[in-house]
């Protein structure tokens, strides 16, 4: 069950449109029989869809901790969880992708078990109190990417644990990078960008930005904050792209301003032998193997940025790869999914 802020390779769904395809392909792979059921326009290369018509969603982090919950006329994620109820009896299980409050208030009115995959750490008291009430009266069915993240939850011992993961045969390891930085990510005030152009511009390195302009305003006034700054936008690019120019950088800096659950780009980095710098915050924090794979800077210290590049050198690419396929491969994340679902069937 999709996320309804967004169709399906729209972008709008962030991270969560990687994890579910990637899972999907895993389950597939393992002969499991799939289907998605996501918004109208929703594409994904030989995907399962079932499409739903509807208004989508808002998105659950632009809101106030004491936010009522909005469900629109016509409401997309109403529509798509009708659909799952005439559905239900030819599935095992559902897995719910959306952070959102309608799926977890309907979960006892299910007959069949639905695991949610929690996306984001605690944004809302309304969200708060319905992930709890299924974390007690379903025990096991909250799924999480961070302990980190599960952290923000007052329930945190009641949520299961998942990484992410990634098929690394799209990520190419490269062993010997150019001199560029790279910075890769929404352009949005809560990705904290100045700070990694600040460091670059203080080191005299080019750092190559890639991601959705999605706040130009924002964009621009980091342009005229920092005119000299050696910097160069790349784009959003499809993930093959991507990591074809991220693998040739010296190093990924990550500068979160907000608890990030994971880090999908941190480690689409480490898949291709490039180390990382980021902000000792959120899911970094458990990806980041210190001294090893990257170094995690005081947040919000451009000087840490700037001591951290100076020490690049100390890192070891190969290992950056290995961690990428020892922990966040998708033979490793279908074997923690395939886990999380059989502990929910036998209850
Ligand atoms: N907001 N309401 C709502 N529902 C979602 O499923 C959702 C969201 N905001 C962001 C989001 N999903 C994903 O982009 C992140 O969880 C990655």
């Amino acid at each position: 069950m999709s996320t309804p802020i967004g169709s399906l390779g729209s972008g709008l769904g962030g991270g969560v449109e990687l994890t579910i395809s990637n899972i999907t392909k895993e389950m597939l792979r393992r002969g499991h029989k799939v289907k998605i059921v996501a918004p109208q326009g929703s594409i994904g290369s030989s995907l399962p869809i079932k499409e739903i018509p509807g208004e989508l969603q808002i998105p659950a982090q632009n809101q106030t901790r004491s936010q009522p919950i909005f469900i629109p006329k016509n409401s997309v994620l109403a529509n798509m969880w009708d659909y799952a109820r005439l559905v239900q009896a030819d599935y095992d299980v559902i897995v719910n992708f959306a952070y959102d409050w309608l799926p977890l208030y309907l979960t006892p009115f299910f007959n069949c078990p639905i695991a949610h995959l929690i996306s984001m750490g605690s944004l809302t008291d309304a969200m708060d109190e319905i992930i709890e009430q299924v974390a007690i009266n379903f025990p096991g069915t909250i799924g999480v990417h961070s302990q980190t993240q599960a952290a923000t939850f007052t329930f945190a011992e009641r949520c299961i644990c998942l990484l992410n993961g990634l098929d690394l045969s799209i990520y190419q390891f490269c062993p010997e990078p150019t001199q560029s930085l790279a910075w890769v990510g929404r352009i949005a005030a809560e990705k904290g960008l100045e700070d990694a152009v600040a460091a670059a511009e203080i080191m005299g390195i080019t750092l190559k930005i890639f991601g959705l302009k999605q706040d130009v305003s924002y964009w621009e006034k980091i342009c005229q904050e920092y005119p000299d700054a050696p910097i160069e936008y790349v784009g959003f690019l499809p993930t093959v792209e991507l990591q074809k120019e991220l693998g040739q950088c010296r190093a990924l800096l990550i500068t979160p301003r907000w608890i990030e659950a994971f880090g999908n780009v941190a480690i689409e980095a480490l898949a291709c032998g490039v180390p990382l710098i980021a902000y000792r915050r959120g899911g970094l924090r458990e990806i980041v193997q210190e001294g090893k794979t990257g170094f995690l800077v005081e947040p919000d210290s451009v000087q840490g940025l700037v001591k951290a590049i100076k020490r690049l050198d100390q890192l070891d690419r190969q290992a950056c790869r290995q961690q990428a396929e020892t922990l966040y491969s998708l033979e490793a994340m279908g074997d923690r999914v395939e886990q999380w679902f059989q502990k929910i069937l036998k209850k």
